[in-house]
């Protein structure tokens, strides 16, 4: 028999997006559930972003989950840029008055995240398999899913499809009821976690005729290492030797600059490509993160615009609640795509400043370098890279995380517009 129960808002997946959602809206006093199909130790331990923008952090730090993130993150203040075997750091701080970049693993931002719904006694319901969304287009919209075995509907007045860009939501939505816009650059990274200090104070994102390479970090003890590779290549493509062959090449410098090895422990290849769905809601459905766009990881921006995505959707659905009016959730696609477009640009054009894309000529690989040189002995183009690089601040409504909704009247179920 179907367990059926109520919340406010279902939130399908337990990503960054979905997660910071549940807990924004909780501190505004609308309720939620989460919806997760992965287990809770496979979510808290995928590697994935390691860049948080200072917008993002200063969000995380506003709505009380900044902590640890703030003990254990590490704050950079510029990048370096790598080609023709010179370095030159592009200082962010310096060139945005004031912002940086912090490094922390994005499974730790959602062991923070999942920590506080816990203490908060928050519902996220991990191992919720085939979960489907019903009636979209009334106010009283569903999900199904099986958990234990058990077949189980949830009720509600909204639903945040967060599910990432292989979920279930967006693909929910008929078709011609949202545009696709799509790009696939047929590179792809491989990325490994390497067991050795860091080789640089600050991130290196290398240029080189072999193609891009880039060197990150996670902690005093562990690097985290890409090198560029055919989309298609099975990780067995790539043993050890080969990658410290190629990274010593990429990444090789005319002062002698040396790579520190380690034990390589995970290995995983993902695909370059670009994508954005127009507009990110239908009827009762609201896509954020990943679940509406995609960018290639170069430029450190696909958890950041998930972030910005729920810091405009929570305060739209508490506004619901307080004031009955739908008009913030009727504008939430239009007040996120302009983040969303800036971000595919700045994205679009680091993959391709920095990669050596398929059928890339001569030519067109002088141009690269031209187009490096120029921007790193332009103070406007330095400046234009750091602002994007470090991310545009996020609305000052975003950081307001406590509207008191207990003072105000609570209309939650009804239909006022
Ligand atoms: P996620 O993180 O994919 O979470 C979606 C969640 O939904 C679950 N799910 C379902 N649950 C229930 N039912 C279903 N049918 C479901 N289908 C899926 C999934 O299990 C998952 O838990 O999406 P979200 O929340 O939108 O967050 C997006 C970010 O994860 C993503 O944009 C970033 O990881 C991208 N990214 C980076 N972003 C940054 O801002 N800074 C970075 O430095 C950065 N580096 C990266 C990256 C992504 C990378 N890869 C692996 C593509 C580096 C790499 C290598
Ligand atoms: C990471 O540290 O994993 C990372 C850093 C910069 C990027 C992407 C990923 O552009």
């Amino acid at each position: 028999m179907t367990q059926s129960r109520r919340t406010q808002v279902a939130i399908i997946g337990a990503g960054p997006a979905g997660l910071l959602l549940s807990h924004l809206l909780d501190l505004r006093g609308v309720e939620s559930v989460v919806l997760e199909v992965r287990s809770r130790q496979a979510v808290e331990a995928t590697l994935r972003a390691g860049v948080l923008e200072q917008g993002t952090v200063d969000l995380l730090v506003a709505c009380g989950v900044g902590d640890r993130l703030r003990r254990e993150g590490f704050v950079h203040q510029g990048i370096n840029l790598r080609f023709g075997g010179h370095t030159h750091r592009i200082d962010l701080h310096q060139r945005t008055g004031g912002r940086a970049i912090t490094i922390y693993a994005q499974h730790e931002v959602l062991r923070d995240l999942i920590a506080a719904a816990d203490a908060a006694g928050r519902d996220v319901v991990f191992e919720a398999h085939e979960v489907q969304v019903h009636d979209l287009e009334t106010d009283q919209p569903r999900v199904t899913y099986s958990h234990d075995g058990q077949e189980e509907e949830l009720h509600c007045d909204f639903i945040a499809g967060c599910d990432g860009f292989h979920g279930v939501a967006r693909p929910s939505i008929p078709a011609g009821a949202i545009q696709s816009f799509r790009c696939e650059y047929q590179i792809g990274w491989l990325g490994m976690l390497v067991e050795a200090p860091p080789s640089s104070n600050e991130l290196i994102y290398a240029r080189h005729e072999r193609g891009f390479a880039r060197v990150s970090t996670r902690s005093p003890q562990l690097q985290r290492l890409y090198v560029q590779c055919d989309p298609h290549d099975d990780v067995s493509a790539w043993p050890d030797e080969r990658i410290w062959d190629e990274l010593d090449t990429r990444l090789a410098t005319r002062d002698g600059w040396e790579l520190i090895r380690g034990r390589i422990s995970q290995k995983c290849i993902v695909s370059m490509r670009s994508f954005v769905a127009e507009p990110m809601q239908y009827g009762r459905l609201y896509l954020a993160g990943d679940a509406a766009h995609i960018v290639p990881p170069t430029g450190a921006k696909g958890m950041n615009l998930a972030v910005a995505d729920v810091s405009v959707l929570a305060p739209a659905l508490a506004d619901y609640y307080v004031t009955g009016r739908t008009k913030r959730l009727r504008d939430y696609s239009d007040a996120c795509l302009p983040r969303v477009w800036r971000a595919q640009r700045f994205s679009a054009w680091m993959t391709s400043a920095l990669h050596r894309l398929p059928g890339m000529d001569d030519y067109r690989s002088r141009l690269q370098l031209a187009e490096l040189e120029y921007l790193v002995h332009s103070p406007a183009a330095v400046t234009s890279l750091a602002e994007n690089y470090v991310g545009f601040p996020l609305p000052s409504a975003a950081l307001n995380t406590t509207t008191n909704m207990l003072a105000e009247p609570t209309l939650c179920g009804t239909n006022r517009t």
